[in-house]
């Protein structure tokens, strides 16, 4: 694969000569040395459950098409999947449990670093929880919330009360199907516990338990998470920032932060402002302190400070290979082990500050949320001091640099329609915007860098589909110039007028993966106002080139939540027929929605703009 066909970003693709000739490994090489991957990996008909394996079935039909214990290529399908639901739900409900139990202890005094930005989101959320808030000072809500949320996670009795916030009609329809989500870590549980060796042995049985467990992300520990970080760090408002490898300054010493949780990332922006820091910065020869961002933490930054994006998943190493990176700060998921190696061959400090995440060649530096400021500040130092090893002859920083407007939270995007869905109702209802499209998640190495992310985009919004967008989809349309009104240029006439009138672009940034609990509230919004369920809507979703476990527990909460989902990479289901029918197919006739898969971003936009057809036609649009 030549350079030029590996990603369509100019500024990665430079990197990536500068990799050749520094003869620095990047993901690419090693993806082209795991070739041919494993046709059963691929099919999802292997099994290591049990040691009387490994098993796996012939996909062709001539050898095994039994595991040892009895186990069919649809049990061993559906227990693989159910298990990549359930460690995506892990993963962004582990990150919730975590801004909690840093609102519990800001409440209690113990993380003097932390205050509530957001008191009326506080209010409101106590309310829904049952609080009562009359007569109590802030901190005391927040202590009375962060025990109500807490219970969420291990709750014995009753549902997640977040469900409360999906239409009637949805909340009803997950009650007959009895997949209305219990406690957080009990679904999960029940997914390892199901797909122990001789449990659960029926495809669809199991994977109505990932519809669940799904579930229990998007409507609980996804929206937790973005409810608390509202509180603790301000509700996303419309701002202007920049991305791409050019917001790395060669004056000022570079700090990137990459992961999820800005329970880290906030404090590190913060500390970049400390007048020591600032002073100490000087006394090195730098004019000043640059934290920019990869992945989600990123975009959490982003989305409050404006602070600058360096990149998606797939240009974390590219970062380094600038040579211009003082410290990567990394917490958890998504940071590849490989940047131990790579930040070595260059002046860069790789710090790793999560208890539960540590990689090869770090620095360890724990980050504890009672000493949550002064820690942040040691991080930023190490990278001030570190600023004076950069080694000129090594650095090069691309130029593209990409203007991009942000922050689009549900309450921004209600203020700026004057105050209520209405005015996109109207819009919709007049076919001005012919629907909504959700494109979101990762970058995958099987995918040419951002080529499905943007193709899809370009072509909805041509088709004057107002796109929602959150993840490394929000930061590879930021790269691409689609996150600007201006973009509204590309877009058709009827979503071209409606962007100008209310000064947006016509593709609207979320926010960070677990803020899907976003697009969730605002499609619950659109379809209460039209008193329909949410796949009645003329709306579809995207994951053009997801790669991870979080990835496909999204994709299960988002079709049970009624919303039709393609996946531009395929997932390892094929080896089972009755499974692939029942995600593409059958899941309609129980949840109103289902998968496809199409690795075409022009058919992928397609699939969509026959479905939102379809929706608008039911609908008498
Ligand atoms: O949680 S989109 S590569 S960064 S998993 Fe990871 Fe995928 Fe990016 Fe955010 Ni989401
Ligand atoms: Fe094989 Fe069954 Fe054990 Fe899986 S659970 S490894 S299919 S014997």
């Amino acid at each position: 694969q030549e350079i030029h066909e590996k990603s369509i970003d100019t500024a990665s693709q430079a990197m990536l000569w500068k990799a050749k000739e520094e003869g620095m490994e990047t993901v690419w090489d090693r993806y082209e040395k795991q070739l041919p991957q494993c046709g059963f990996g691929q099919l999802g008909v292997c099994c290591r459950n049990c040691n009387m394996g490994p098993c796996r079935i012939d996909p062709f039909g001539e050898g095994a098409d039994k595991g040892v214990c009895g186990a069919t290529a649809d049990i061993i399908v559906a227990r693989n999947l159910l298990r990549m639901i359930a460690a995506g739900a892990a993963a962004h409900s582990d990150h919730a449990r975590d801004a909690v139990l840093t609102f519990k202890k800001m409440s209690e005094g113990k993380a003097g670093s932390y205050r509530i930005r957001d008191e009326t989101k506080l209010l409101s959320i106590a309310l829904e929880y049952g609080i009562a808030v009359e007569g109590k000072s802030c901190e005391e809500v927040a202590a009375e919330l962060a025990h109500a949320l807490l219970l969420e996670f291990g709750k014995q009795d009753g549902n997640l009360l977040c469900t409360k916030r999906a239409p009637g009609p949805r909340l009803k329809l997950w009650t007959e199907l009895g997949i209305e989500p219990r406690g957080i870590d009990r679904e999960i549980v029940e997914c390892m516990h199901r797909t122990h060796m001789g449990v659960d042995n029926n495809a669809t049985h199991i994977l109505l338990q990932g519809l669940r467990t799904g579930l229990s992300d998007g409507w609980g520990g996804s929206m937790i998470a973005t409810d608390v970080q509202d509180i603790l760090f301000g509700t996303p408002q419309p701002r202007r920032s920049t991305v791409n490898l050019g917001v790395l300054s060669r004056e000022k010493i570079n700090v990137i932060v990459h992961g999820h949780e800005p329970i880290l990332s906030e404090m590190i922006v913060e500390a970049a402002e400390d007048p020591e820091l600032l002073k100490l910065a000087q006394e090195k020869g730098a004019i000043g302190i640059n934290v920019a961002g990869i992945c989600c933490t990123g975009n959490e930054t982003l989305m409050r400070h404006g602070t600058p994006i360096v990149g998606t998943f797939l240009q974390q190493e590219l970062a380094v290979i600038t040579g211009a990176v003082e410290a990567m700060v990394v917490d958890v998921q998504c940071v590849m082990p490989s940047l131990g190696e790579l930040t070595s061959c260059y002046h860069t400090k790789f710090i790793s500050t999560s208890p539960k995440a540590d990689f090869p060649n770090t620095l360890r530096m724990e980050f504890h949320e009672d000493r949550a400021y002064e820690i942040a500040k040691e991080i930023v130092r190490a990278a001030v001091e570190n600023f004076p090893n950069r080694i000129p002859e090594k650095v090069n920083i691309p130029e593209e640099k990409q203007e991009c407007m942000v922050g689009f939270s549900v309450e921004a995007i209600l203020s700026a329609l004057g105050g209520s869905p209405d005015p996109l109702i109207e819009a919709i209802k007049s076919g001005a915007v012919w629907g909504i499209g959700a494109v979101v998640g990762c970058n995958n190495i099987k995918v040419m860098h951002n080529h499905g992310h943007v193709t899809l985009v370009k072509e909805l919004i041509k088709n004057n589909v107002l796109v929602v967008t959150t993840g490394c989809n929000a930061i590879a349309c930021a790269e691409a110039g689609l996150l600007l009104p201006e973009a509204a240029e590309l877009a058709g006439d009827g979503l071209k007028t409606v962007c100008k009138a209310l000064g947006i672009p016509p593709v609207l940034h979320m926010g960070s993966c677990v803020d899907i609990s976003r697009i969730l509230l605002i499609s619950s919004a659109l379809a209460n106002r039209l008193g329909v369920d949410i796949s009645d809507l003329p709306a579809a979703a995207a994951a053009p080139e997801w790669m991870s476990e979080k990835a496909v527990s999204i994709g299960a909460y988002v079709v049970s939540s009624g919303v039709f989902t393609v996946l531009g990479t395929v997932p390892p289901v094929l080896g089972s027929q009755a499974v692939t029918a029942l995600l593409t197919k059958d899941l309609n006739n129980v949840v109103g929605a289902s998968f496809a898969v199409e690795p075409d971003p022009f058919k992928a936009a397609d699939l969509m703009l026959e479905h939102i057809d379809e929706k608008r036609k039911a609908l008498g649009l």
